[in-house]
């Protein structure tokens, strides 16, 4: 009882006394820039300045305190241009220890080398806070435990108040044209997320085949899909062709490409017949166009 009402006065007082609650900052920095909510990382180490050797986001006011109240660390990240390597991209948790502030690193990648990331697809970290795969390198405070474990970096550094929570990359030098890119959203540190990008409505989605096939014959007109993809005598098997065809492609995305580029194609034929169609006779014209447009519309696909 007398834990629960020590407990209600303090929260009382915090509610009068403390002042609010300071809403969680990231500031880049170096050659940081941010564009359409997502953070763009660049170390450039082959140009004549400096400011952008290395390039990151500084988190703050997130409600860490020590380095156990650390409870979600993670982020998407992309690899444009092109690796990981060198220990970069990489979070950065500074924590005060007896003999000064030092970081701890937590590497993104696949360990336990941290290289050999794949480039241009948006890759999840999941929560690092837990991992079991040695990405934690705590040898800034001692020696020889670059190789660790979260529950190893905990017991070490657990109890450290942390002094500040960032997100680098600096390992331009390490590739042939001394440049390293790597693009960041959904920067989550405990309750904050940060540089969460545009909410872009997923109307350019993939379609599986049937979808895409569907989308293109209200597209292109139930004539036209039948003349591109019928074999038989009045194309009524097109619809059968055209899931084929549209199978055969690997990715929904490609799907979803092709049935835009074929509708413009079939729109681009339907235009030209118009206009190159020719024939002594109005009838005998129109058979020639008609024909005219199959074969363009049998290419188009
Ligand atoms: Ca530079
Ligand atoms: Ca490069």
């Amino acid at each position: 009882m007398r834990k629960l009402i020590s407990v209600a006065v303090v929260a009382a007082c915090a509610a009068v006394f403390a002042p609010a609650a300071l809403a969680a900052t990231a500031t880049p920095f170096g050659g940081a820039t941010v564009s359409g909510g997502i953070l763009t990382l660049v170390s450039n180490t082959g140009d004549a300045g400096s400011t952008n050797d290395a390039s990151g986001a500084t988190f703050a006011d997130t409600g860490v305190t020590t380095f156990s109240s650390i409870s979600t660390l993670s982020t998407e990240f992309d690899v444009t241009d092109d690796d990981c390597k060198g220990g970069s991209p990489r979070f950065q948790v500074r924590v005060q220890t007896p003999s000064g502030e030092k970081n701890v690193f937590v590497y993104l990648g696949p360990s336990p080398s941290f290289t050999g990331c794949s480039t241009n697809v948006w890759i999840a970290s999941g929560n690092l806070i837990g991992a079991t795969d040695g990405r934690y390198d705590t040898s800034q405070v001692q020696a020889g435990t670059q190789i660790s474990m979260y529950a190893q970096a905990l017991a070490l550094v657990g109890s450290y108040q942390v002094t500040g929570i960032s997100l680098v990359i600096d390992s331009g030098w390490a590739f042939d044209d001394k440049e390293q890119t790597v693009k960041v959203r959904n920067v989550r540190v405990n309750g904050s997320t940060f540089y969460t990008g545009e909410t872009t409505p997923p109307t350019t989605g993939g379609l599986n085949p049937a979808q895409a096939c569907r989308k293109l014959r209200t597209e292109m007109g139930a004539d036209a899909f039948r003349a591109a993809y019928g074999t038989n005598r009045n194309g009524a098997n097109a619809f059968g062709k055209c899931v084929s065809a549209m199978a055969r492609m690997k990715t929904d995305a490609a799907r979803a490409t092709a049935v835009t580029r074929i509708d413009a194609a079939a729109a681009r034929c339907a235009k030209a017949t118009v206009t190159t169609g020719k024939g002594k006779g109005k009838a005998k014209g129109q058979v020639k166009k008609q024909a005219t447009l199959v074969v363009c519309l049998k290419k188009s696909v």
